[in-house]
């Protein structure tokens, strides 16, 4: 079934941003208040020294430690409610599009509309991303019945290297004569499952959903796409970043929903919940940096590449993205060299190298080189090397 000029290309990205947006002085505003409200109502146990009083979250804090200024949400009253803490996202009829799947068509929309392609041009949607609204139908079947893509469709989740693992997924697929053009999609709802009690994490997400075009290299096409130079997919076990949450939390001792004991309900809204994103993120950044510069040079060193244009890391934190850049270039990196979008998105996941990919990659000339590079929960780190072509 395979054929010789089957080579796969990113034909174009594609972007939905949230309506919603969330400073860092209004996000702490609502941490402060919600904190200093519970000492106050736990103040004879942190006079007892039986309870810890809550310190108070800083927005200088915040830039200065991740580079993360505001954030989109898909619902920022909710979040911003102190007797809430939450997104509010209402339930959805099961006749209805589901958020995650609305999120995700707009941006296969951008994206097909981009390269001047309709539904009747793909045969196939693959949503990657962290967090999947429910266990079945797979969302990318959703999605692909809203677009109206015949062929087929499947979710994966690979947390914030989910589009790079889609992308590499994809392009094996059409290497191997499966399909000729599949979007590749990655929803994230970060904002519904971060801990905003949590004052270690509470700024790091927002929400977004971006979209890749994967095509055979020998279509006809009227748009500058990127040629896959080659792309590579790494992992290596870690808790440092966790989320406990899943099918089995009702069935477990101490949590069955509707019991005497803990609610599900109760056990998500404590405060230090691990049902929720937690991590170490001192340790992970100590982890994460040496493995995706060393991953980065020896993706390079594996193609030849002598230089390099471009990189679209993964817009996690900004100190993070600036070591990874100058180790591999050897000296610091401009700001057209590693383009930054967690100043306004947060760490949006998945997302956040495809947002910088799309919004930092229209001015590369013909033949320039880019990265587009992943990295997180897992851990995960991938690699994808593109070739700006000419339309
Ligand atoms: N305000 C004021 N002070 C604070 C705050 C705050 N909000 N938070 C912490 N502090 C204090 C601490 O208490 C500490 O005080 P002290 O020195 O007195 O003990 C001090 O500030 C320093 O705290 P940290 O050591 O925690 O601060 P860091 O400099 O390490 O910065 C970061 C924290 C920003 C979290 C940083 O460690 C970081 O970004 N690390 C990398 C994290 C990362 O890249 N993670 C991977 C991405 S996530 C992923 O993979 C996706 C998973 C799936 C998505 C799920 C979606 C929800």
């Amino acid at each position: 079934m395979r054929q010789a000029d089957a080579r796969p290309v990113l034909a174009s990205t594609g972007l939905f941003t949230p309506p919603h947006k969330i400073s860092n002085d209004e996000l702490v505003g609502a941490y402060n208040a919600w904190a200093t409200r519970w000492n106050e109502a736990h103040a004879d146990e942190i006079a007892a020294g039986t309870l810890e009083a809550k310190a108070l979250s800083s927005s200088e804090f915040i830039e200065k430690a991740s580079g993360i200024r505001s954030r989109f949400v898909m619902d920022r009253s909710g979040i911003l409610d102190v007797d809430r803490m939450s997104p509010r996202l209402p339930r959805r009829a099961d006749e209805e599009l589901s958020i995650l799947a609305e999120m995700a068509v707009k941006a296969c929309e951008d994206a097909l509309q981009r390269a001047g392609r309709t539904a009747a041009d793909v045969d196939a949607v693959i949503v990657a991303c962290s967090n999947l609204q429910r266990s079945y139908p797979a969302i990318a079947i959703e999605v692909q019945n809203a677009l109206g893509v015949k062929g087929w469709g499947f979710d994966m989740n690979v947390a914030c290297s989910s589009a790079t693992f889609g992308l590499r997924t994809a392009a094996d697929m059409i290497t191997a004569g499966s399909a000729k053009a599949i979007l590749v999609v990655s929803p994230e709802i970060c904002s519904a499952h971060l801990n905003f009690k949590d004052r270690d994490c509470h700024f790091i997400f927002g929400d977004v959903a971006t979209a890749m075009l994967v095509e055979r290299a020998d279509l006809p096409r009227t748009t500058p796409a990127y040629e896959i130079l080659g792309a590579k997919l790494e992992t290596s076990f870690s808790n440092n970043i966790r989320n406990n949450l899943g099918f089995l939390n009702r069935a477990e001792h101490d949590a069955v929903v509707g019991s005497e004991e803990e609610s599900l309900a109760d056990r998500l809204d404590k405060p230090g919940t691990d049902l929720l994103f937690v991590q170490e993120g001192r340790k992970v950044f100590k982890d994460i940096v040496p493995l995706v510069a060393r991953m980065i040079v020896g993706h390079m060193d594996e193609l030849g590449l002598q230089k390099l244009d471009r990189m679209w890391l993964h817009q996690a934190n900004l100190n993070m993205n600036r070591l990874i850049a100058t180790k591999v270039l050897g000296r610091e990196p401009s700001a057209e060299e590693a383009p930054v979008v967690l100043d306004r998105y947060a760490n949006t996941s998945s997302a956040g190298s495809v947002i910088a990919l799309h919004l930092h990659g229209d001015d590369l000339a013909p033949g320039a080189i880019g990265l587009l590079c992943s990295f997180g929960a897992g851990y995960s780190a991938g690699t994808v090397f593109l070739r700006k072509l000419a339309s």
